[in-house]
């Protein structure tokens, strides 16, 4: 690609989300196209694509079935209302999507993001109970840590300080937090599962007495971790959670907007470790980010009982989007389910899992390597942090890996890594290797 042939654009108008506005506005970074495992920065460079672009694109870059159809659908039926009218590939991707949910989640509710998908699964919790005349039951319990994207219901079920602290005033009432499971000092350097932390899970019961279930609606959790620098669940910790959940009568919800469609090496996180949560929130990977969509995934009686409770002439659910189901997204989605399912996606993830957790634990003694964390194909590299400069060295690992051709994602002090399903071995030992060089690099 001629990249001088590509006139750069004006910064000004726009807003970027979680950036640092002026810090990127000074050295502005294009990416300006991308293909497979590649993106193509503004200078024409390659940079291999560590991180699935934001933990989204699965099945790889511009995948020419994808495109052609969203094409295809927007030449057919652009738009179409999803109130009280139906389109066909609407349902045919909810069907699809209901196909590979863990068995009894397959009534499934678009939305556009996985921040509408988790507050769209806070609303159908609270309706469900609503609907049983369990009305009363209002309170939700989130963990520290855990990341349900940026709307008001997200941000409070959710545990990063950041994120919460200038809205903290008007946050949801009524929401606990579980304490994360991160503790380095105990399961540092962990491959897969780490053996210690199970217990973590018994807080539930602590603020089950405190609250009594009666109040409680559901508990909401990421059974990996993403987004905040990738947390793996101890052994036994996610078994503990649900048994606590079933024995009180509240609804387990699983966040995931990362895990789901291969990121572990199955379908879902929920399939991965064997535990059936009730609610199951979904977005990015799920249309290999091709459109904006999200959907949640909830369990037959959930559904039943929500419908049932209304008379038939009656909206069930006060609750949708103008693009649920947007035709070009459910096109998109039905396409890239087709590609996961052709080329065994899901599983080539899973055995390549191990070949990515050794590269990753050969960083082990790299310079400022903390703790290495890891599970299918997802790896945090948390790095010792700057007296007084929190977040400095990840940004410079980031650049310098960035200049050396490899895209990896940094929050604060912590990398993760986690590239698109159709990577390939050599460019498993590449990314890890270019991280490497950075760490040396930098001090
Ligand atoms: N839940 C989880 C578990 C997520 O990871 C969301 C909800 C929100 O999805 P939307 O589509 O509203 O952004 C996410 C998003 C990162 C990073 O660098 C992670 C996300 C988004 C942006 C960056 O780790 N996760």
């Amino acid at each position: 690609m001629n990249a001088q042939a590509k006139p750069l654009p004006d910064t000004d108008a726009l807003w970027m989300p979680f950036t640092a506005n002026r810090q990127f506005k000074a050295a502005p970074r294009f990416l300006v196209g991308a293909s497979g495992m590649y993106y193509t920065t503004h200078d024409g460079r390659r940079v291999l694509d560590g991180t699935s672009g934001l933990w989204c694109v699965n099945a790889g870059h511009c995948r020419t079935e994808i495109a052609e159809a969203i094409a295809r659908q927007s030449r057919e039926l652009d738009y179409a209302p999803g109130f009280q009218m139906g389109h066909p590939m609407a349902f045919e991707a909810a069907s699809r999507v209901a196909r590979i949910m863990p068995p009894g989640l397959d009534r499934i509710f678009f939305t556009n993001s996985g921040s509408e998908s988790a507050d769209t699964a806070l609303k159908i919790a609270l309706a469900y109970h609503r609907a049983r005349g369990e009305g009363q039951r209002h309170r939700f319990i989130g963990r520290e840590r855990g990341y349900h994207g940026v709307g008001f219901g997200g941000i409070s079920v959710g545990g990063i300080g950041g994120n919460r602290k200038t809205f903290s005033a008007n946050l949801m009432p009524g929401v606990d937090h579980l304490p994360h499971t991160l503790n380095i000092a105990e399961a540092g350097f962990s491959r897969g599962q780490p053996q210690w932390g199970a217990h973590l899970a018994d807080d539930l019961e602590r603020i089950v007495a405190l609250h009594d279930a009666s109040t409680i609606a559901g508990v909401i959790v990421e059974p990996l971790a993403g987004s905040t620098g990738v947390l793996v669940p101890p052994q036994g910790y996610l078994e503990r959670l649900r048994a606590i959940c079933s024995r009180h009568g509240l609804l387990l919800i699983f966040d995931e907007v990362i895990t789901a469609f291969g990121r572990l090496g199955a379908a879902t996180a929920s399939e991965y470790f064997g535990v059936k949560p009730d609610i199951i929130t979904l977005a990015k990977g799920i249309n290999n980010a091709s459109v904006p969509l999200g959907a949640v995934a909830v369990n037959r009686p959930i559904y039943d009982t929500v419908i049932n409770a209304a008379n038939p002439d009656s909206i069930e659910l006060f609750h949708g989007y103008t693009y649920s189901a947007h035709p070009l997204a459910a096109a998109a989605t039905v396409a890239a389910l087709d590609i996961y399912q052709r080329d065994g996606l899901f599983e080539r993830a899973r055995s390549l899992s191990g070949q990515f957790e050794q590269a990753a634990h050969a960083l082990r003694g790299a310079p400022h390597v903390r703790d290495i964390r890891n599970l299918g194909l997802v790896a945090g590299i948390e790095l010792e942090s700057r007296e007084g400069r929190p977040g400095s060295r990840g940004y410079e690992v980031f650049l310098r890996c960035l200049e050396r051709g490899v895209l990896v994602r940094y929050t604060a002090d912590i990398l993760a890594l986690s590239p698109p399903l159709i990577v390939e071995p050599a460019q498993i030992e590449q990314m890890f290797a270019t991280v490497g060089e950075a760490l040396k690099a930098i001090p």
